[in-house]
C-alpha cells in the first residue's frame, strides 16, 4: 500500500478562514490609514482572490482605477506601502482573536504529529503574516510542528504556479506521491496538481461553489464528514460531530488510483 508520509498545510483559507474577515479588512483599514477612499466589499475581494499576493492584488486593482497614480513605479511604491500597513492591521485583527483556526485543523495536526506523518506549510502568503497566525493560535514553537515552510517571499512565481510544492518537497525529500496538500482555493489546488501532488479540498467561504480540477478528495472542511467525495463512512456514534481525521487522509490517498479524481 502507498505510504502517506507527508501532509502539506496551504494556510489562507485552508487553515483559517484569513481572507473575508482578516484581510481584506486589513486591506481597508491600510486605504483609511492613508486617506485613500477606496475599500474591497466582500464580493469585490472575492473577484480580487483570483489575484495571489497582497501586492499584487493591489497593483491588479489599481491598474483599473482612474484616481490611483498613473505610472507602474508609483503604483508598485503605493502598493508596498499599503501592504506594510495591512499586515501591521491583519497581525492586529488575529491578536484581537478576529481570525480562528477553522475546526478540525489542530485535531489533524496533532493526529500527524503524534503518527509521525511529517508536516509543511505551502503557502504564498507573507511570513510575517503566518507567524502572526500560527504563534497566536500554535503558540511560540509554532514553526516547530512543520519541517519545511515556504512562504511568498521565497518564490519568483507565486501560486497556481507549483513553486511553492516543489521547494517543499525537494525541502521534505520527497516524491509527489508520498504526500497529500490540503488547500481551499482552485488556484491553491492547481499549483499542487502542477507539481503532480494529490490534493484534498476543504472549501472555504469565497470558495463554496468554485469548481475544482482533479482532487483526490472535496468537501466542506474538516469539521464534519457530511458533503465529502468520495463519500465518508458515517457509521460511528456522534457522526454528525465527528472530524475528518488522518486515517481518512490515509484512505484517500491508498485508494488514489482507485477512486475517480473529484471536481
Ligand atoms: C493566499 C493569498 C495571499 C493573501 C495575502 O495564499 O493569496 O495573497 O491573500 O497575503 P495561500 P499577503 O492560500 O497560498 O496562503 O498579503 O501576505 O501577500
Ligand atoms: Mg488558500
Amino acid at each position: 500500500m502507498r505510504q502517506l508520509n507527508a501532509v502539506l498545510w496551504d494556510v489562507d483559507g485552508t487553515l483559517a478562514e484569513t481572507e473575508r474577515d482578516g484581510h481584506r479588512v486589513a486591506f481597508n483599514l491600510a486605504f483609511e490609514a492613508l486617506g485613500l477612499p477606496w475599500r474591497w466589499d466582500v464580493a469585490r475581494y472575492g473577484e480580487l482572490l483570483t489575484v495571489t499576493g497582497g501586492r499584487e492584488r493591489l497593483q491588479h486593482d489599481m491598474a483599473s482605477r482612474t484616481d490611483a497614480p498613473v505610472t507602474a513605479r508609483e503604483r508598485l511604491m503605493l502598493a508596498e506601502e499599503l501592504h506594510r500597513l495591512k499586515n501591521h492591521h491583519y497581525a492586529e485583527r488575529v491578536r484581537s482573536g478576529a481570525v480562528v483556526l477553522r475546526p478540525g485543523v489542530v485535531e489533524l495536526m496533532g493526529q500527524c504529529a503524534e503518527r509521525g506523518v511529517r508536516m509543511a506549510l505551502a503557502t504564498t502568503t507573507s511570513r510575517m503574516n503566518v507567524e502572526a497566525l500560527l504563534r497566536v493560535h500554535l503558540g511560540s514553537r509554532w514553526a516547530s510542528w512543520f519541517e519545511v515552510i515556504v512562504c511568498g517571499e521565497d518564490v519568483r512565481h507565486k501560486k497556481p504556479d507549483p513553486e511553492v510544492y516543489h521547494q517543499v518537497l525537494a525541502g521534505l525529500k520527497l516524491r509527489p506521491l508520498q504526500a497529500l496538500a490540503i488547500e481551499d482555493s482552485p488556484m491553491g489546488a492547481a499549483a499542487a496538481r502542477a507539481a503532480e501532488l494529490p490534493v484534498v479540498v476543504t472549501r472555504s467561504a469565497y470558495f463554496e461553489q468554485a469548481i475544482f480540477d482533479g482532487a483526490t478528495a472535496i468537501g466542506p472542511g474538516l469539521h464534519q464528514r457530511r458533503g465529502w467525495r468520495p463519500a465518508l463512512s458515517m457509521d460511528q456514534q456522534g457522526a454528525d460531530d465527528a472530524l475528518v481525521g488522518l486515517d481518512d487522509l490515509i484512505d484517500w490517498h491508498a485508494q488514489m488510483d482507485s477512486v475517480s479524481q473529484f471536481s
